[in-house]
């Protein structure tokens, strides 16, 4: 019920249970992307995603996850898809492309079907900074993109619920 004092909030709890959840792992620099989808798992488990509810996809690279996020969407229809992957600067300027083309990628598949897909790419300048962000010293992307996932999917659900709400 609308109430004419008060704004409408939208703030979802991060509660996972009920929520299928497509993970989609790029395997250019495991070691770290390892480490990346480890703790994902672990997030969505600790906020209620059941393991039945999961399904993860490994990928090449991180410039094919766009193409199996899509895929993964019109095939199975999960509530979110999280992208984990780690591009590390080199030498050449592949990166520039692959960092880019990966984000767009990423942003396109989440806008161009209404599910949300979740970036969890780690962009490092150097391997230290690699390190740093699956898991050492500057957190976890993975984990980040777990939580961000469920955010993301109650969110968009809520929204929907709300024009539902609204239409006669
Ligand atoms: N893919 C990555 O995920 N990370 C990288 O650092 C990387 N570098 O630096 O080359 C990378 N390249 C592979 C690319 O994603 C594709 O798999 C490949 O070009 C085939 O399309």
């Amino acid at each position: 019920m609308t109430n004419p004092d008060k704004a409408i909030v939208i703030d979802p709890l991060l509660e996972g249970a009920g929520l299928r959840v497509a993970i989609v792992a790029a395997r250019f620099n495991e070691f770290f992307v390892g480490h990346l989808v480890e703790a994902c798992q672990r997030e969505l488990r600790r906020h209620g995603v059941s393991v039945n509810d999961q399904t993860l996809v490994w990928v090449p690279g991180s410039f094919e996850l766009p193409m199996a996020a899509r895929e993964l969407i019109s095939s199975n229809n999960p509530d979110v898809v999280i992208c984990l992957g780690c591009i590390i600067r080199g030498e050449t300027s592949h990166y520039d492309h692959v960092a880019a083309e990966s984000a767009r990628g990423i942003a396109h598949a989440a806008l161009d079907t209404g599910t949300p897909v979740i970036y969890g790419v780690v962009t490092a300048e150097t391997v230290e900074q690699a390190i740093n962000r699956s898991g050492a010293k500057a957190g976890n992307r993975g984990a980040d993109a777990a939580i961000a996932a469920i955010a993301m999917s109650r969110t968009i659900q809520e929204i929907r619920e709300l024009s539902k709400a609204k239409s006669p």
